[in-house]
């Protein structure tokens, strides 16, 4: 397969201008006639003379050039291209293209496929070239016409971007619907939609008074699962207006939601395209989590309006410039919505738990990669959050009014462009007046840097002086880095858990700062201190970096008591508890006795014994620290050991601190419906919290709380909970209950997807044999990519103790479902392969059996690129 390098980036020889498309519809047969109008770029300086276009799985039926037929002789046309000999080098010309293409059998879902009923496209990153030949690149923009023809029966509602500009009727119970959009833009933000939906109805008026329709198209079994989604695409508008004062530049804004899609939803101009998952959500069949991540995806494919689609990648190595920063505006928006302490909380998690896993294994990049195979691996943690994090360290740098100057200039000065992330960072450098150049070493290095911080505090002249070194590790094709600008922002306490001001550089005293290291190592003098204060570091995760020091447990639990910082004082509850679960771990690998620190149940009982307003925020730190978290801290990783010791320490807190956990659940269950506000999304999360800590108790009583939650819960966060007690535990009413909610649920897609995911990540024993089982099951389905995610993604990537048994059977598994997976779809046999990637991190019997898997994955014939580059940067 064909590596392609960023560095050999040069620019489109020719220029589309215009495209005008005519699709006549079937699910077996589409006739795409293309009419393009291009013209030779003046920029390229390539003395190449033939016009090449990108096309795959398409069959060709003619070519006209200014509207005469090209002959055989005049182009020649591969696997994957169609080459116009002597296309002409000056001025405008037209050519026709006309194709067809099945969408039926298109199981990989790039291109225009079958989704239920509907027919619907993905183009991004490459999927445009599986539609019509074309310069399938986003550097290449055009404004587009599109006119779509199908059965009016089959397929009554056809959308494509922009504004609908005429329909007709046609003979045979035909119709036609052209639409045009007004914004030039890359081929990848195309989509068509067509068939039987039903539409959800609302309008938004701008800050400029404009009205601008909104419309979400569902199958009409889910129109009343759409209010939520609605809601959230107004709450994303207006807050896009007053915090970037973007406003929405179209007269209307569509969104169909499908069942069968690759990735979570797509920005398309005009018509997003989303999984069925991040849109339907009824109380009863949609956890808080849910409703959550709906509005998070909803504003992140809104944001991307201005953030992707108004201002593009000029390549895909830039990819980050618009997913890094779009998915922090999601992130702020999340934020501002609710808790932004529990959405830090939780992104933070995410990131160190599997972005940091990604940048110390095989395949980690920079978060603007320099060479792929295929593009679509690389729609990753490390572009996607990693991207978040550098952009949240410009907007720490600059402040929050610097970098909003910077964004103006960005989006003012690249507006209909197709650009970089260079171009992004001398933005905001231009618009403050700051030197960057030293940061933009984040983006072309990869790997997590580790901080080491010292203190030495002289009494006698009130000083504190802080040292930091930062070393980043080598990564594959990258070694001695040098370093990074990193802002660590601070705080400190006094002794009784007091802000103690920073006088830094004669600057006037302030409760926090941001030190900003540039240097390998760097020390920095606080003065005016008259004792020795704890520093709070890296408050509110400021730079995506390991911090290396070690703390007592009791001056964690002491932060942990007194950190003002939201986000460390979380922190400082993870390493608490992650110091006694370590310990612990240590025990059962020398074969001790285990006996829980007393320390973690006094600061339990601190936390348990205090009034919180933000519940969602308290169940935070009630919460033990991952197992994949705990994984990341060891040298070799002992799943059965980090299990075990998890498991002690939840039981013997729930031994020690019953009464309290049964009083909070008491005083926080209501069988309500499942209001999607703050206050009832925090009672349910302590509540549930609770109930997780008394179920491993499996005695009667702790048994009767889950059932009576399961049999009375009026909405699915609270059914979701008790289930996953009961099946993560010894309840005789397990399997009455699985079979209970299958009955119940089993029209839902979505819910029986965590149906499927509830049981893939047990861990109770016997578990893999229920996964063999549920393969088998009449509802699993390897064309769906959400029942795949949620039977073999789950089992692999939420399941260590199963998923990494001694034996083999789990990497055996994941590997018989990655090859039959890949001749479907190999974008997600892809993702699934991500699971064996850690092999060097685990003990030598299981590195064996993982590499051998691996090695079997790369070994079948005909395997897709994807899986290839996976399996095989893995292995190197
Ligand atoms: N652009 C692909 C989907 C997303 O990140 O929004
Ligand atoms: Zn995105």
């Amino acid at each position: 397969p064909q590596t392609i390098y960023l560095k050999d980036y040069s620019v489109p020889e020719y220029l589309i201008h215009e495209v005008d498309l005519n699709f006549d519809l079937g699910e077996e047969h589409t006739v795409v006639v293309a009419r393009l109008t291009l013209q030779r770029n003046p920029q390229s300086q390539s003395p190449n003379q033939e016009l090449t276009l990108m096309g795959e799985d398409l069959n060709l039926l003619g070519v006209e050039l200014d509207g005469t037929a090209l002959h055989a002789q005049q182009y020649v046309q591969t696997d994957t291209s169609l080459t116009i000999h002597q296309a002409p080098q000056d001025g405008i010309f037209v050519l026709k293209i006309e194709n067809s293409i099945n969408p039926k059998a298109n199981t990989a879902f790039e291109g225009l496929y079958q989704s239920s009923t509907m027919l619907c496209t993905q183009c991004e990153a490459e999927g445009f070239r599986k539609i019509t030949y074309f310069l399938d690149r986003p550097d290449v923009m055009s404004r587009f016409k599109t006119t779509l023809v199908a059965d009016k029966d089959k397929y009554p509602v056809l959308l494509s971007n922009g504004n609908k500009v005429e329909q007709g009727e046609l003979a045979g119970n035909r119709h036609w619907v052209s639409w045009e959009d007004p914004f030039a833009k890359p081929c990848y933000l195309f989509a068509l939609v067509a068939g039987q939906l039903e539409c959800i109805e609302d309008r938004f008026v701008t800050m400029s008074g404009r009205e601008i329709s909104l419309q979400i198209y569902v199958e009409a079994h889910d129109v009343d699962k759409c209010d939520h989604a609605m809601q959230s695409l107004k709450n994303a508008m207006r807050w896009d207006e007053e915090v970037y004062g973007r406003e929405y530049d179209l007269d209307l804004y569509m969104i169909v939601a499908v069942g069968h899609f690759n990735m979570g939803a797509m920005e398309n101009k005009g018509l997003n395209i989303f999984n069925t998952k991040f849109v339907l959500a009824r109380p009863d069949t949609a956890t808080d989590s849910d409703y959550e991540h709906i509005e998070g995806v909803i504003g992140h494919e809104y944001f991307h309006n201005w953030s992707g689609n108004r201002v593009t990648c000029r390549d895909w190595f830039q990819l980050s410039l618009k997913e890094g920063f779009t998915v922090f505006r999601d992130q702020q928006f999340s934020g501002d919505r609710a808790s932004k302490a529990v959405k830090r909380i939780e992104d933070v998690n995410m990131l160190r738990a599997r972005q940091f896993a990604e940048d110390a294994g095989p395949l980690a990049h920079p978060i603007r990669p320099e060479a792929y195979i295929e593009i679509n691996n690389f729609y990753t943690l490390t572009v996607y959050e990693k991207g978040a994090e550098v952009v949240r360290m410009l907007h720490t740098l600059l402040g929050g009014e610097g970098f909003r100057k910077g964004c103006d200039l960005y989006f003012q000065r690249h507006d209909g462009q197709a650009v970089t992330c260079d171009d992004f960072v001398s933005a905001m450098e231009d618009a403050n007046g700051r030197d960057l150049t030293q940061f933009r070493r984040w983006y072309s290095q990869a790997g997590t840097p580790q901080l080491n911080v010292e203190q030495h505090y002289d009494a006698e002249s009130g000083q504190l002086e802080l040292t930091l070194r930062q070393h980043c590790p080598d990564t594959p094709g990258q070694t001695d880095k040098p370093p990074l600008h990193i802002p660590v922002k601070i705080g400190l306490l006094n002794s009784r858990g007091q802000v103690e001001l920073i006088k830094l550089d004669g600057r006037p005293p302030v409760e926090e700062t941001v030190l900003e290291l540039t240097e390998a190592e760097q020390s920095f003098a606080l003065s005016g201190l008259a004792e020795q204060p704890t520093v709070s570091w890296l408050r509110g995760f400021s730079a995506p970096v390991i911090v290396k020091m070690q703390r007592s447990l009791e001056e964690l639990a002491f932060l942990l008591s007194y950190d003002s910082d939201t986000f460390n004082r979380w922190e400082a509850s993870q390493q608490l508890a992650g110091q006694v679960i370590a310990d612990l771990i240590a025990d059962i690998q020398q074969g001790r006795e285990l006996t829980l620190n007393p320390v973690i149940v006094e600061a339990y009982t601190k936390l348990l014994e205090q009034q919180w307003d933000d519940l969602s925020y308290f169940s935070l730190l009630l919460a033990l620290p991952d197992e994949s978290y705990l994984a990341s801290q060891m040298d070799v990783i002992d799943v059965d050991a980090i299990h075990q010791a998890r498991e002690f320490v939840k039981k013997s807190l729930a031994e020690r601190l019953q009464a309290h956990f049964l009083r909070l659940y008491r005083e926080n269950h209501r069988e309500e419906s499942g209001q999607f506000d703050a206050g009832a999304i925090g009672r349910r999360r302590i509540k549930n919290t609770c109930l997780h800590y008394l179920s491993t108790l499996e005695t009667g009583d702790s048994q009767s709380l889950s059932l009576r939650q399961f049999e009375g819960a009026a909405n699915m966060t609270d059914q979701m909970a008790s289930l996953s007690a009961i099946v993560n535990s010894r309840h005789p009413a397990k399997q009455a209950c699985l079979e209970q909610f299958y009955r119940q649920w089993q029209d839902e897609d979505l819910v029986i997807d965590k149906w499927f995911a509830l049981q893939a990540s047990s861990h109770w024993p016997g578990t893999f044999a229920k996964v063999q089982q549920l393969l088998q099951h009449s509802a699993f389905d390897m064309k769906n990519p959400n029942r795949v995610r949620s039977l073999v993604g789950a089992f692999s990537q939420a399941n260590p103790v199963h998923f990494h048994a001694r034996d083999g059977s789990g990497y055996h598994f994941l590997a018989d479902q990655v090859i039959a997976l890949d001749k479907l779809n190999p974008q997600v046999a892809s993702r699934m392969v991500t699971a064996l990637t850690q092999w060097r991190r685990y003990d030598d019997e299981r590195q064996q059996l993982m590499k051998a898997v691996l090695q079997r994955i790369i070994d079948t014939e005909a395997i897709s690129t994807d899986v290839f580059e996976t399996a095989s940067k893995s292995l190197a």
